[in-house]
């Protein structure tokens, strides 16, 4: 698997160069002198590509040839971002793919980096999550599969109309992508629909058969995903759906010439978007055909790797360890278990042990309204052999829990696959902890809440199944990419290796007093921060002032995330201003983004609501020099790269008990953001790890919040305790953010002072108290660098290395694989 031919993998600028003129000439059809940003774009990614193939392949073979396992990481999302510039960091070709760009005349790399489109194929965090851990496992040199979805139109883009979000679809392979290597050869067939029938086999046994009344085809795109200064590089394998035939001739001669293209459509249709729902779940049928697609794909695609090596079956879970990005692929158990007994012909037995000991499953929500059920009648239409097998698992799992609870039919019914109130429905949670191994929340708290509260029976049940992962995220990207003046700063102060030991950032830990450093350290803050407001400027038309404090929440916009918290304590501190009171107010730019799901109407009337503020605050000259508002329109991974380091500030502020782990408030504390939050998901292990001290915390626990709750929550009760909370509201209330219509934001009112589900009237007290404490410290700015120092240098915990880590020692038994390159 190896090719040494310079122009196609030589890595210095004038490789690089010829390969790059090459591809421009050969590939693009275009000559030097006429070739756009786009073309170089396109030209150097082909040349980068090309120095990834023998990495690629050759890690592929030495898969191929394993004596041990492979991961299948089987996620619906993977939001992998742009690519170019990962791949030259990994490659470690940066600074020759900027002299080859020198000779196009280009001067810097951002210019080409600038063009790239990113594939939006997931929501928020748990697509990202999927891609900081298909990135360390490449640098980790474990062998690894990512199986998914490739969606043609992923998230939608969003535009900011009237202050209102507007979604366009997101055409990411317009231009072409020259990242993905189409398989056409290795395609899957899928069904779907139909019924089963019995019959008795050759042996005399009885048998259920599926006879599907439709098909597609799953066409396998692989993306190289390389370690980080490794040979190893992994496949990211998106399976793209085909028709069955490109035409039913059938059809076409007798006439339905319509009928037939319609079909195609409809298969077609099915990788054709990507669901925009963070956190909620719809239950819509062709959710499920997705998620059925690309798992019948993926396992199949699996099995027949033991196949092609003549390796029994029974070997799967010596071979493959599959893990569940949540319960998208949940469906893997009951499709894992019909491959091997209906067409592997093994015996129940045989069969239920491979899956277990195969399939392992990550939660990543406790909020109803995500955990998804399936309606019975749907599955059955869609999934008939699936329900069937279902039942038998949950008939023969109940068996076990009436023995252990004799007579105990409540505890039954709690544990069922089967949700049996209201319309009969299929739990595909229930489903995931039956069939897996292992069940892993992503932060410490929330693995707790899982067995507490989430799945309680079952815990008590297997206790020693439950287990925690907390999440992290990949040094690579956000930091050595993100952030190259801090890297810079990293590499000077302790060497380059904290890219791949991120421990070894706890000997900035011994600068803390060495004002030096510490001027150095907020220079580099400031110098993204300098970008970040250009980027403003740009894309707003607001000025925006570098040096005051950036404060930051970018995330999906949601009740529980609670921006309006974060929108309502701004309306304080303008209030604050108009009234004169500006003695302990530091200058601050408070910076917003992120999409709303396209039918959550609070969470798009929030979007509304910041913008309303915005457009006042700005316009005051009263705030000049004070305060800033910005919502910063389409946040996505790109976007992301530009603000991690460019803030002061990191709002992770969401009602305690609700966020599983969260993962920017990792990235923000890597590049030495402070951090605003409340004791919820991952902040608890963040401020734990960087020191109380370094961290601004409020807001009620858990348990606080459940109490409040059990006693009969009354929002109003802590607005009469509070004049700037009744007057904050008074003000929105009479339309002072909405050019006087005093309707446009009733429903932010009412839901805040009506049940107030999220318990932001309850928090608002204290949050304004520990906004108040951050206004405090940033004048201080010598104590702010420091404490954003520690947080650095205390944050290497949360390294996608680490969880990968722990995943491979504890869940997975996998171990890595270093790959030799001949060439
Ligand atoms: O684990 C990744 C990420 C967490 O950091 C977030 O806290 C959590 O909200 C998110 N979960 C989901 C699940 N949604 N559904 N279904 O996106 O996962």
């Amino acid at each position: 698997g190896c090719y040494a031919d310079p122009v196609r993998a030589g890595m210095d600028a004038d490789a690089v160069f010829d390969g790059m003129t090459e591809h421009l000439f050969f590939t693009l059809g275009k000559l030097a002198t006429s070739a756009s940003l786009r073309d170089l774009y396109m030209a150097l990614s082909f040349a980068v590509r090309d120095r990834l193939m023998s990495r690629y392949l050759t890690s592929q073979e030495t898969i191929r040839a394993r004596p041990q396992k492979t991961v299948a990481y089987l996620s619906a999302e993977f939001l992998i971002g742009p690519q170019l510039n990962n791949n030259l960091l990994n490659l470690g070709i940066k600074k020759e793919a900027e002299e080859a760009l020198k000779r196009f005349g280009i001067e810097s790399l951002n210019e080409i980096l600038e063009v790239e489109e990113e594939p939006g194929l997931g929501n928020g965090g748990l697509g990202r999550l999927a891609a900081c851990y298909m990135e360390s496992l490449a640098s980790l040199q474990v062998p690894a599969v990512g199986y998914g979805i490739r969606y043609e139109f992923g998230i939608f883009n969003q535009l900011i109309r009237d202050g209102w979000q507007v979604e366009v679809t997101d055409k990411w392979l317009k231009g072409g992508w020259p990242w993905e290597l189409p398989q056409p050869d290795e395609a899957c067939l899928v069904g779907f629909g139909g019924q089963t029938e019995s019959y008795t086999d050759d042996n005399g046994n009885y048998r259920s058969r599926w006879i599907p009344s439709e098909h597609a085809i799953g066409v396998p795109h692989d993306v190289p995903v390389l370690g980080y200064r490794v040979n190893s590089c992994d496949r990211l394998r998106l399976w793209r759906a085909d028709a069955t035939e490109s035409f039913d001739f059938y059809a076409f001669n007798i006439g339905d010439y319509y009928g037939a293209v319609e079909e195609k459509v409809a298969s077609e249709t099915l990788s054709k978007v990507l669901y925009p729902n963070d956190g909620t779940d719809e239950g819509r049928r062709l959710r499920l055909k997705q998620q059925h697609f690309f798992v019948s794909c993926s396992l199949q695609d699996m099995l027949r790797s033991l196949e092609k090596r003549s390796i029994a079956v029974e070997e799967f879970p010596n071979h493959w360890t599959v893990q569940l990005n949540d319960t998208h692929p949940a469906i893997a158990v009951a499709e894992l278990m019909r491959l091997l007994i209906d067409q592997h012909r093994l015996d129940w037995d045989k069969a239920w042990e491979i899956t277990n000991r195969s399939v392992a499953y990550t939660n990543h929500t406790l909020l109803p309204e995500a955990l998804e059920k399936w309606d019975l009648s749907l599955f059955k239409n869609l999934l008939p052999r699936h329900l069937e097998l279902i039942y038998e698992i949950n008939r023969r799992f109940l068996q076990q829990v009436r023995l252990k609870y004799p007579g105990n039919d409540l505890i039954l019914r709690k544990l069922s696959i089967i949700d049996e109130e209201g319309g009969k429905a299929i739990r595909m949670a229930h489903l995931a902890t039956i069939g897996a191994h292992h069940v892993n929340g992503v932060a410490a708290l929330h693995s707790d809440l899982i067995k507490r509260q989430l799945l309680p029976e079952f815990a008590q049940l297997w206790p020693e199944k439950f287990t925690n992962v907390t999440n992290g995220v990949t040094p690579r990207r956000w930091v050595a990419l993100a952030n190259p003046e801090l890297s810079k700063l990293l590499d000077k102060e302790i060497g380059p290796n904290w890219i791949t030991n991120m421990d070894l950032l706890l000997e900035l830990e011994k600068k803390e007093n060495d004002s030096n450093f510490l001027d150095l350290f907020a220079s580099a803050k400031l110098s993204g921060k300098r970008k970040l407001a250009g980027y403003i400027h740009r894309q707003t038309g607001v000025l925006v002032d570098p040096s005051s404090l950036f404060d930051v929440q970018v995330k999906r916009i949601h009740q529980y995330k609670r921006q309006h918290l974060n929108a309502l304590q701004v309306i304080a501190q303008y209030l604050r201003i108009k009234n004169g009171i500006t003695k302990n107010i530091a200058p601050r730019t408070v910076i917003f983004g992120g999409k709303a799901a396209p039918g959550y109407f609070m969470a798009k009337l929030m979007i509304r609501f910041i913008n309303g503020i915005a457009d006042v605050v700005n316009a005051d000259p009263d705030m000049d020099g004070l305060l800033r508002v910005v919502f910063l329109p389409d946040y996505n991974v790109k976007l992301g790269e530009q603000v991690y380091p460019a803030t002061d500030l990191s709002e992770q502020i969401s009602t305690a008990g609700k966020e599983a782990s969260g993962t920017g408030n990792m990235k923000f504390a890597m590049n030495g953001a402070l951090t605003i939050g409340t004791l919820d998901g991952a902040n608890v292990e963040i401020r734990d790890r960087v020191g109380a001290e370094n961290f601004f915390l409020f807001g009620k626990t858990e348990s606080e919040i459940m109490e409040l709750r059990d006693q009969g929550y009354s929002p109003n009760s802590f607005i009469a305790e509070s004049n700037e909370l009744q007057e904050t509201l008074k003000l929105i209330e009479v339309g002072h953010f909405s050019n006087g219509d005093s309707e446009l934001f009733r429903p932010i009112i009412n839901i805040l002072t009506g049940n107030d589900p999220f318990f932001v009237m309850a928090d608002f007290d204290d949050y304004l108290r520990a906004q108040d404490e951050v206004s405090k410290a940033w004048k201080k700015s010598k104590k702010w660098n420091r404490m954003a120092l520690l947080n650095t240098a205390r944050s290497g915990f949360f390294s996608s290395d680490r969880s990968i880590r722990e995943y491979c020692q504890s869940i997975w038994k996998v171990k890595p694989l270093p790959v030799e390159i001949s060439c």
